[in-house]
């Protein structure tokens, strides 16, 4: 699962991030556009609630609409989070999307669930019959 964040949604990037990923093959099959209140971002952040960087992230992530994306193929969380780049923008490879798109942390325009800790879960929070 793919997330497009407030920043990126705000700054009208939606649509060309949906089309990159169409375009490098990647087959949508769901969306779904929510704003998080603080509970939901603690629960969905639950890994990093006790960072301290938590209260910074929690106050960007419910500052706006969040854009749910749902992928599907083989290998899809590993193809995904190489496509997207790496957290810091400004270290991410040239034409990811989070070079592109983003501009700090967390302010990295898109989120994709790490495949060894919480594809599922993730899935389960926007779209309940899967
Ligand atoms: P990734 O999303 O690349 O897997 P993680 O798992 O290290 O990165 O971080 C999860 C989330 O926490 C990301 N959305 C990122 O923006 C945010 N985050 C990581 N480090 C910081 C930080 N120092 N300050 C604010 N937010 C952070």
């Amino acid at each position: 699962m793919l997330l497009i964040k407030p920043d990126a949604v705000r700054k009208h990037y939606t649509g060309e991030i949906l089309a990159r990923l169409e375009k490098a093959g990647f087959l949508i099959t769901g969306i779904v556009m929510r704003r998080f209140n603080r509970a939901e971002a603690e629960s969905f952040y639950a890994i990093h609630k006790r960072k301290e960087f938590f209260p910074r992230l929690a106050e960007f992530i419910t500052s706006g609409p969040v854009v749910a994306v749902r992928l599907e193929g083989e290998d899809i969380q590993h193809r995904v989070r190489e496509f997207i780049g790496v957290t810091d923008p400004a270290r991410s490879k040239a034409g990811s999307i989070r070079r592109d798109f983003g501009t700090s942390v967390p302010m990295n325009a898109v989120h994709a669930s790490n495949p060894e800790e919480n594809v599922e879960s993730e899935l389960n929070f926007f779209f309940s019959n899967k």
